[in-house]
């Protein structure tokens, strides 16, 4: 397979190549075949790892542990094809397959098509389906992609009629695009959670938070505490934090909120956990 000039050249933090011994690892999804508005997500996984190079040692300042201390590997970016999304998926199967059974993975993407494989891969490593946290500002409830089965703004809806996930412990948060109700609300009305980001405003630190981790909390010990993929796109947050993402929506989260969050979901119990994002191209188009 071609190595794209888009693909990653330095490693996530500078770590070693994942081996056998990586507890831990990263990988780039480069692809952004299935955007609708502007395209540049496939230089994500390059800009994440080449901003990780700032961080230096990495050391959390609230949690005060490195991932460099963790067993952590970069797996590189996966070798896709670029131009056909089933092709793609196709492609992506047995490369993930063999990734999540040997490291602890998070993922960066990428357009959101990238997450119904991987929970396709999850679901059927785990044989059992899981629980997701989704921030978003789109529902990606859609039944069909522009006359298409399938894109980047489908993929609840999949995973959720492929059974892939437990629609119960399926949340939502930073919700806020335009649509038609039976997308807008398809998780609510399946059983599962949504916090939009109305619902979320003046709401920043855990304690106002409180009442949605409980939330969250709850629905994970009913359900004997399932895996849980987190998925994050970036545009949950405003366009003000996050300006160059493809389909930037106002009125959306703040750093701190997202942060907010992250930091007390790190304490839910949970079996698993992964990280999918959708990440803003590096500079704005003009
Ligand atoms: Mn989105």
């Amino acid at each position: 397979m071609t190595s794209f000039a888009f693909h990653s050249h330095g490693a996530f933090l500078k770590t070693p190549p994942a081996d056998a011994h990586s507890r831990y690892a990263v990988a780039g999804v480069p692809w952004d075949g299935a955007v609708t508005n502007r395209p540049g997500a496939r230089f994500g996984p390059q800009a994440i790892r080449q901003a990780s190079h700032m961080l230096c040692d990495a050391i959390h300042p609230f949690f005060d542990v490195s991932p460099l201390n963790a067993s952590l590997g970069d797996a590189g970016d996966l070798p896709l094809p670029n131009t056909n999304l089933e092709r793609m998926r196709e492609a992506m199967a047995p490369l993930v397959h063999d990734l999540i059974r040997a490291h602890h993975m998070v993922w960066l993407g990428g357009d959101h098509s990238i997450t119904l494989p991987l929970l396709r891969a999850y679901k059927a490593w785990l044989g059992r389906p899981l629980a997701v946290v989704h921030f978003d500002a789109h529902c990606d409830t859609w039944t069909d992609h522009f006359g298409e089965p399938s894109g980047h703004g489908t993929w609840v809806y999949e995973a959720i009629q492929e059974e892939l996930v437990i629609p119960e412990c399926f949340t939502q948060i930073g919700i806020r695009s335009s649509g038609e109700r039976a997308a807008r609300e398809y998780v609510r009305d399946q059983g599962g959670l949504i916090y939009t980001a109305r619902d979320l405003r003046g709401l920043e630190s855990p304690q106002q938070l409180a009442p949605m981790f409980g939330g969250i909390r709850s629905r994970l010990a009913e359900h004997g505490h399932p895996a849980v993929y987190l998925s994050l796109d970036i545009d949950c947050l405003d366009p003000a934090f996050a300006p160059g993402t493809g389909t930037p929506e106002p009125g959306g989260m703040t750093t701190n909120q997202v942060l907010s969050v992250l930091e007390e979901l790190s304490t839910c119990p949970s079996s698993a956990w992964t990280a999918s994002r959708w990440p803003p191209p590096t500079t704005m188009p003009s």
